[in-house]
């Protein structure tokens, strides 16, 4: 009997670890043959305060989290951190803000409308990451430059209630869509370490394998616990569940960037050598994520040196990349 799409992803995330992590190299190296690595570099343009329940952010306003709510930044503060990171070797800047979707018309979007017009004349892919979309918001940020827009599903469709209460899954699924009618690439992925099963993570990813077109970039976040929120007491995630996850996320996404996200400060050089074996090819680059800490620049500097990989040099053709749907082997 013909095995499941599903069954096909157990199977390749369940072979022995070493098996799992050579088909990972090899797709990774078919695909991607230059020993390079994405820098993004990204930004909290409005900090905190945010409406919503999602029970791993420290920026719900529903949680004591001691995190200090800011105004959203103006564009001349952003320009001058997208101007430093590119700089730096950056050549994705993402904007992040605290806010449960984008309301069209209001004073905020446009004043983050003008924002993009500006960072998009400075040569880097830019992304944001704004949470819920309408056609119409989706179609002025791609118009205004935006060549990806962020926006997890964060875990599987069974689970995510018991994450997320104040929106569904649904409405994740369809603001990717208005993302995808826009022409905007989708990035898009998940956090693990928050109570889910290998089962919900193979979930998440058998939902991403199924967007049309296949999403472009896929950050894969281990949970950073923030005090005063619900998963404060996860434990760390265990590092060859999150290796297993990002050589099987190379496998079935071979043209994706894979995004080594949240939690790399925690993760040994060692680890992370073995996530970029398995196929992950970019990072979050810079001493801050949004409000969680990463690896010091130095640090990843040396880390990329000693394995002989490279950051991503720039690139002149900016337009929102798309990849095209590949069948899953096993
Ligand atoms: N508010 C928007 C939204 O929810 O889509 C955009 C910003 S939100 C902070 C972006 C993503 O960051 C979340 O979907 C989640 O995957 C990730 N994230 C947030 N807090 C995290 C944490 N404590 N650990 C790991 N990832 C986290
Ligand atoms: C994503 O998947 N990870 C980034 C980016 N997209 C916006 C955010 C990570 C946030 C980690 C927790 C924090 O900094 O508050
Ligand atoms: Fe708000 Fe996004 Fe944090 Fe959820 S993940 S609380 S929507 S900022």
């Amino acid at each position: 009997m013909k095995s499941s799409p599903f069954e096909r992803l157990q199977r390749i995330y369940s072979q022995p670890f070493f098996d799992l992590i050579q088909q990972g190299r090899a797709v990774y190296l078919k695909n991607w043959p230059n020993n390079e690595v994405q820098l993004c570099t990204l930004l909290s343009i409005k900090t905190g305060g945010c409406s919503e329940d999602c029970a791993y952010c420290s920026q719900s306003a529903r949680y004591e989290t001691g995190l200090e709510t800011e105004r959203l930044l103006s564009t001349a503060e952003v320009l001058e951190v997208a101007r430093r990171a590119k700089s730096n070797g950056s050549t994705r800047f993402c904007m992040g803000a605290a806010w449960k979707g984008v309301r069209e018309g209001t004073q905020a979007f446009d004043s983050v409308l003008e924002t993009v017009r500006e960072v998009s004349k400075l040569g880097m892919e830019v992304c944001v990451t704004l949470g819920q979309l309408t056609d119409v918001a989706a179609r002025q940020l791609k118009d205004a430059g935006v060549t990806a827009y962020n926006h997890n599903l964060d875990t599987s469709p069974e689970f995510y209630p018991q994450i997320v209460t104040t929106h569904t899954f649904q409405d994740r699924l369809d603001t990717i869509r208005a993302v995808q009618n826009a022409g905007m690439s989708v990035c898009c992925g998940g956090i693990i370490g928050m109570g889910e099963t290998v089962t919900d993570r193979l979930r998440m990813l058998e939902v991403l394998v199924n967007f049309d077109p296949p999403p472009e970039s896929v950050p894969i976040n281990c949970l950073m616990t923030m005090p005063g929120t619900p998963l404060e007491d996860q434990p760390p995630v265990d590092v060859f569940e999150l290796v297993r996850l990002i050589a099987t996320t190379r496998i079935v996404l071979p043209r994706a960037k894979v995004r080594l996200s949240a939690g790399r400060s925690r993760l040994s050089r060692e680890a992370q050598a073995l996530c970029f074996f398995a196929g992950a090819n970019s990072i979050f680059y810079g001493n801050k994520l949004l409000t969680a800490q990463n690896p010091e620049t130095d640090a990843d500097h040396n880390l990329l040196q000693d394995l002989g990989l490279v950051p991503q040099p720039p690139f002149s053709d900016l337009a929102a990349p798309v990849t095209e749907k590949v069948a899953i082997s096993t």
